[in-house]
């Protein structure tokens, strides 16, 4: 064993350049970027012997070298060149059989020409990997970062070289207590490097992220502020809106930071009849240089506030017709990745009549919220603290926190989002409140422009009354509860139910619905039939309408799921099917309901 340790790590030393952690870059999708998705060599490493060694010490000569054999005696126990390759981004589950249940490592290795340019960095940008990622560039390693939906950069300039390099991702999504989610969810542990590869080319020092929002009081005043990645005092920057004439320069304090508030007269504001966005360009000079960044977006402008239990979109009250959904292809399951997908399942929610959607249960990838924006829908982003978090672990807040953070930080400037939820369904105690309470500051101090919100439980009903009781009510903007009349209780109690939501705050339903098999027909007290989800729907809809204050709801959900809970053979074979549409994308007949429902809603 010693003896092959020593040859590799002849063979293999390289220079030890660590690349830094870099800060999110916003709006990847209109940088210069090349795409690093397609073919990746994979490797299933069941007991991570790529990793550690035989007494389970890290090795510094693991797969990330990228080893080969240099004498004929040489011993290398892998070969990514000669590994099986699956496309990227994409889950491992779906994309090879063998792994449909798998939940451990995977390396993921490619190969890639790059010329490196003068004055310039270049990011490694990476949407989401599900669960742990260790990053190597050339054998070094780039990063590593935990959780499995929000994006994460590294500068990587040091590590690369002209011609030939190499990436390889070490991919482990295995559940532990600590992490968030937790060790139990319902849905699928989808495993791999499941969104977008990017090579991300910037400037020395470039545009590394901004915000330009309406004021939340004053429809008449945008807001603008833009951090550069490096410390820079005295760096020009102009934000440019041409359709409403502005065109405003500003320069960058010791910190690399400019902010400032503009008054506009005429604004078309962003709505689910009218998405208008506006084109806005930021540059930071001098322009014409090789210092010289742009970055160009589309942002719609609007306010969404409160008063009372009414919610307010550009002043007016609204109701938010939504549906929930998971983050999974339209017809026939793993994880969704693309516009299409995106497309896809949002023409679905709109054909229901919906002018909301609840991304649930963590940050849905990038093109969602796009396409949501562009076809006038509203979002609820959310956190996958879920269910039974460790509360008092400081690793598991500080996880959380940062994908709050970075869940934020994407889509800051995507006018439809209106609503961050922080947790779903989580027990009541004074662990819980104090971890929840602080990601809630948290939100209102990062983002001033959205509501706060989570999914709450009502605990139980006496006399067929339902009374919300839950201690976060003061930290949230908007009560949100789900709840399962009809499917965890008898649908008959649905019209007996009265609700008590003693808080003077808008109240969304953010779940209720039922299971139905698409094509099992029978009576409507059959359970897993489309009429019995349909009469569920009926039962429900009604009884909503006498909810005192209700702005909204997300049944529960758009389309069938795969989750591991749900084991009843022939019926859901691993699907949660409380979808409206089947996982193959067909349309249950509980869908008309609600879609009638929603169109008295208008
Ligand atoms: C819930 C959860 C959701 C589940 C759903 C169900 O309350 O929030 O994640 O999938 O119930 O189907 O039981």
């Amino acid at each position: 064993m010693r003896r092959l340790t020593s040859i590799l790590m002849l063979l293999t030393a390289v220079m030890t350049v660590q690349a830094e952690d870099t800060p999110l870059i916003g709006n990847v999708l209109n940088r210069q970027t090349t795409s690093l998705n397609g073919d990746w060599h994979y490797l299933v490493d069941v007991q991570e012997c790529g990793y550690y060694g035989y007494r389970r010490e890290k090795l510094s000569y693991g797969f990330f070298r990228n080893a080969k054999p240099q004498q004929p005696e040489d011993l290398i126990e892998y070969d990514f060149d000669k590994a099986e390759t699956m496309p990227i981004p994409s889950d491992w589950n779906t994309r090879d059989q063998r792994l449909f249940f798998y939940e451990g490592t995977v390396w993921f290795h490619r190969s890639f020409n790059y010329q490196p340019k003068a004055g310039h960095r270049t990011l490694l940008y990476f949407g989401a990997v599900n669960y742990e990622a260790i990053v190597f560039v050339n054998g070094q390693e780039a990063g590593r970062h935990v959780g499995g939906f929000t994006p994460f950069n590294y500068d990587v300039t040091n590590l690369l070289k002209a011609g030939e390099n190499f990436v390889t991702v070490k991919v482990d999504n295995k559940r532990s207590r600590e992490n968030v989610p937790t060790l139990i969810f319902d849905w699928w542990n989808y495993g791999g490097i499941t969104r977008d590869v990017l090579l991300v080319d910037v400037p020395q020092t470039y545009i590394g992220n901004y915000s330009l929002q309406l004021d939340r009081r004053n429809p008449k005043q945008l807001n603008f502020s833009l951090q550069l990645s490096a410390k820079e005092a005295n760096r020009q920057v102009t934000l440019s809106i041409p359709e409403l004439k502005i065109k405003q320069m500003l320069t960058t304090d010791a910190n690399g930071h400019v902010s400032t508030s503009l008054k506009v007269k005429k604004l078309q504001l962003w709505s689910p009849e009218v998405p208008k966005r506006y084109g806005v360009s930021l540059t930071l000079g001098p322009t014409d240089s090789d210092a010289s960044d742009m970055v160009s977006d589309s942002i719609g402008f609007r306010t969404i506030e409160t008063r009372g239990k009414q919610l307010l979109l550009n002043g007016q009250p609204i109701f938010l017709r939504g549906i929930s959904i998971h983050e999974e292809k339209p017809n026939g399951g793993g994880r969704a990745n693309g516009p299409e997908d995106a497309h896809t399942l949002l023409s679905w929610a709109k054909e229901l009549g919906c002018n909301f959607v609840r991304l649930a249960h963590y940050p849905h990838h990038e093109y969602m919220v796009r396409e949501a924006e562009r076809m006038g829908l509203m979002v609820w982003s959310e956190i996958p603290v879920y269910w039974t978090i460790a509360w008092t672990d400081d690793d598991t807040f500080a996880n959380a926190s940062r994908q709050l953070n970075d869940m934020i930080r994407r889509d800051q400037n995507r006018c439809n989002v209106i609503i961050w939820s922080i947790a779903n369904e989580t027990p009541h105690g004074k662990e819980r409140d104090t971890f929840l309470s602080r990601l809630s500051r948290q939100a209102h101090d990062t983002d001033s422009t959205r509501l706060v919100s989570m999914a709450m439980e009502v605990l139980a009903a006496s006399n067929y009354h339902n009374k919300l009781q839950d201690n976060m009510n003061e930290y949230v903007d908007v009560i949100s509860f789900n709840q399962y009349i009809g499917w965890y209780r008898d649908v008959k109690d649905a019209a007996k139910m009265t609700w008590e939501i003693p808080y003077d705050k808008p109240v969304i339903v953010s779940e209720f619905g039922g299971g139905a098999k698409y094509g099992l027909h029978g009576a409507k007290n059959q359970r897993w039939t489309e009429e019995f989800q349909e009469n569920l729907y009926r039962e429900n809809t009604a009884m909503l309408d006498k909810i005192d204050g209700l702005a909204g709801t997300t049944p529960w959900i758009l389309k069938d799921f795969r989750s591991p809970r749900r084991l009843l053979t022939g019926v859901q074979d691993y699907y949660n099917r409380k979808g409206l549409f089947s996982d193959q994308g067909q349309k249950k007949k509980a869908f008309y309901v609600l879609k009638e429902w929603y169109e008295g809603k208008k």
